[in-house]
This record gives structure tokens, sequence and C-alpha cells, in this order.
């Protein structure tokens, strides 16, 4: 495998599962509490519901009246006794009581994370996930890296619509709202890869925005997170390509595909070579040919690109919606230079079924990405 190929996100299919019966693994600070909660309700239910039934059964079979009697009933039955309803008033509100500060004490520990808190800038876009690490200037997408033992908080906002985060081994879920920040935090306590979950029906793909949480002891975190920081800086002008199919493309998987399918988007199978030619035709009927060339608005094919990535809502291509979400901010400028190489390079990045190969022939590839900026 090359050196990019192990840098590669982890996949979805990887992340542990398990747990009992009613409830998944279990792996955060917070678990035994919420999972104590639920199985405290619900051994309440089993205790009521047999009793109900039993009593039920018993009564059924005690007072059961044959046709012949049916003559001989009586309307002197009483109609009220106070002891017991004065028990069955008491009891269940007891019950409510004891549910309510069970589930208080649990909600005011979620709803403020520890003050040494390591922190986490989430953005949730359709259909997919980016995190932020603000105190290493990196971001991932579809993998949140965070340390084993340390409170760490997530401060999520939304860039279009509302979305849920949820983690079902840490048992925590917050809304995303677009417009405002909202926040949740765990405090993970085994090593190993969770799934994370959108889970606010956000549309067509809502099903695949889902991200894997990634959990490492301090040291090796500490590690991964400083070879992320450097990873594209180190790499060669030549491994970019390689590097934007296996680090980036996750990112725009959910509406470009690789095989000449449209889906959301257009596929990026033959797209520079229509943005090379000018030949794309946009909603208001001009052609990308009438921007382009010396003193148009993109001087070389590549600026499209860029514009593509960084303005989606400037040129809209026909037959599609903008739905595309900005990137400004998400990528480097050495990432959307990587980015433009993989379009660029597309053929020799993937077979005829638009599949990633594993190990490129990138010599000889066209890597540069355009004078103008
Ligand atoms: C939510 C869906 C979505 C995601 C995610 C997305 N795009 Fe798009 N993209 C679109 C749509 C829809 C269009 C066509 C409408 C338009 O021109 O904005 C488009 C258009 C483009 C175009 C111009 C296509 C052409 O035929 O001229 C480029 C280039 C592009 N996207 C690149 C990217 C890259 C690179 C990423 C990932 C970093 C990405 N997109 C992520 C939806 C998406
Ligand atoms: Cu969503």
């Amino acid at each position: 495998m090359s050196m990019l190929g192990m840098l590669a996100t982890t996949k979805l299919g990887e992340a542990t599962s398990g747990g009992g019966f009613w409830m998944p693994e279990s792996a955060s600070t917070v678990a035994p509490e919420i999972d104590g909660v639920f199985y405290f309700i619900n051994n309440i239910n089993y205790f009521f519901f047999a009793l109900c039934v039993a009593i039920l059964i018993w009564f059924a079979i005690r007072y059961h009246a044959k046709p012949s009697e049916h003559a001989t009933f009586t309307t002197d039955a009483p109609t009220h006794n106070t002891p017991l309803e004065l028990t069955w008033t008491a009891i269940p509100l007891l019950l409510v009581g004891v549910i309510f500060w069970l589930g208080m004490d649990g909600f005011l520990e979620l709803s403020e994370a520890p003050d040494d808190s390591y922190e986490v800038q989430v953005t949730a876009q359709k259909w997919s996930w980016t995190f932020q690490h603000p105190d290493f200037g990196v971001t991932e997408a579809a993998e949140l890296t965070v340390p084993l033992g340390r409170p760490v908080r997530l401060i999520m906002t939304s860039s279009d619509v509302l979305h849920s985060l949820f983690v079902p081994a840490f048992r925590v879920k917050n809304d995303v709202v677009p417009g405002r920040y909202t926040s949740l935090w765990f405090e993970a306590t085994k090593p190993g890869q969770y799934r994370l979950y959108c889970a606010e029906y956000c549309g067509k793909d809502h099903s695949k925005m889902l991200a894997v949480v990634n959990v490492l002891p301090e040291d090796e975190f500490q590690t991964r997170l400083g070879k992320l920081a450097r990873e594209y800086e180190d790499i060669a002008d030549q491994d970019l390509p390689e590097y934007a199919m296996v680090r980036l493309y996750n990112r725009c998987a959910s509406c470009h595909s690789l095989d000449g399918k449209s889906g959301t988007g257009p596929s990026f199978k033959g797209l520079w070579d229509r943005t090379k030619s000018g030949s794309t035709v946009f909603t208001d009927g001009s052609t990308l040919k009438d921007y382009m060339g010396p003193g148009g608005e993109f001087e070389v094919p590549e600026n499209y690109i860029r514009d593509s990535i960084l303005n989606p809502r400037h040129y809209i291509v026909q037959n599609y919606a903008a739905t595309m979400p900005t990137f400004k901010g998400q990528l480097k400028e050495r990432q959307i230079d990587a980015m433009v190489l993989m379009l660029k390079n597309l053929d020799r990045l993937i077979d005829e079924q638009g599949n990633p190969i594993e190990n490129p022939d990138l010599s000889g590839a066209d890597v540069s990405t355009g004078a103008q900026k």
C-alpha cells in the first residue's frame, strides 16, 4: 500500500458494533448512568406489566359468572376505597419523582462540558461531516479522531439544513442547526472506532451521512493529529492527485460519482475534458467557453474548477440545482490545488468502472494548477 493509502480514512465497515440486547456497546463516562435510567424505567415496566396481567387473570377466574348466575347480579358493589386509591396514587408519584430526578441529574451533567475539554468544531452539510481541530489546524472529514480519557466538546453548526449528531456508543446526541451553535460533550473510555450518525432526516442522502469516531490513547492521538497537520505540506506535487482521491474525495462523493453516473451533481468522470473544451452549459444558457481564455473570467480552465469549489452558486450547471455547499475555509489552498489535480488526472486514478486504483501510475502526470489564483 502506498504512503497515501496508509493515511486513508477508516472505512465505515470496520467500525466496532456489538453491545447487549437493548443497548449498543458503551464507551463513554456517561453511558452507564444513561443505561441505568433506561433499565430502571424498563424494569418498572416489567414489574407493573406482570402485576397487572396476573391480577387480570386472577380476577377473570375468581369472579367468572356462569350465565345462570347473571340474573342474581346486584348493584351494591363498593364504589370507593380511599386507602387503595391513595396507594395507587402515591406509589406512581414517587416513582415518576425518582425518574425525573435521575433524568434531570443526567441531563445537567450532559449539558455542561468540563472546563478542560478538548474542543472540536463540527460543520454538518448535506450529506457529510467536517471536523476541525483548532489546536492543530487540522480538518477531518468522515472521521473524527479524539483522545481517550479526556473530555471532548463538540461545537456544532450546519451550513444548510437541520442535522443531528448522534454517537450511540457514547449515548450523546444533539441537533445541529444552521445559523447558530449547539454543543455536546463526551469522554471516551475505550479506544476503538464508533459510528457517528446524522439523526435528523435532512434530505435524499441522509442515510449516507455517516462518520467514524476514532478514539486513540493520548500519545497516539498527538502523533496522528501532528501527522495530519503536516500531511499535505509534506506531499510532493506529484502525489497530490492521489492524496485528493484518498483524503478529500470523500467530501464530494455523496454528490459526484466517479463512474459517469450523474447524482446530485455531475459525475467527475469526463468533467475535466468538458471544462478544458469549455463545453459545459449553465442554467442561464451560457457556455463555459464564453467566460474562458485570455482576458476572460477564467484565464485557464483550472480556475473554473477552483471557482466551482469556492463559489459553487456562481455558475450553475444545466440540469442541476444550486445545492453544492462552498468549501471556502474548509479546504486549504494546497488541498484545493490537489482537488484540481485530481480532476485533471482522473483517468490515471480510476479504472473503467470508476473505482480508485490502488497504486496509480502518476509519472508524467500534469501537475500544474494554473497560473492565476
Ligand atoms: C451536496 C452535493 C455536493 C457536494 C457535497 C459537492 N458538490 Fe460539486 N456540485 C454539486 C452540484 C449540484 C453541482 C452542479 C450545480 C453547480 O454548478 O453548482 C456541482 C458542481 C461542481 C463542479 C462543476 C461541475 C461542472 O460540470 O462544471 C465542480 C468542479 C464541483 N462541483 C466540485 C466539487 C468538489 C471538488 C467537491 C468536494 C470537495 C464537491 N463538488 C462537493 C453538488 C455537490
Ligand atoms: Cu443530516
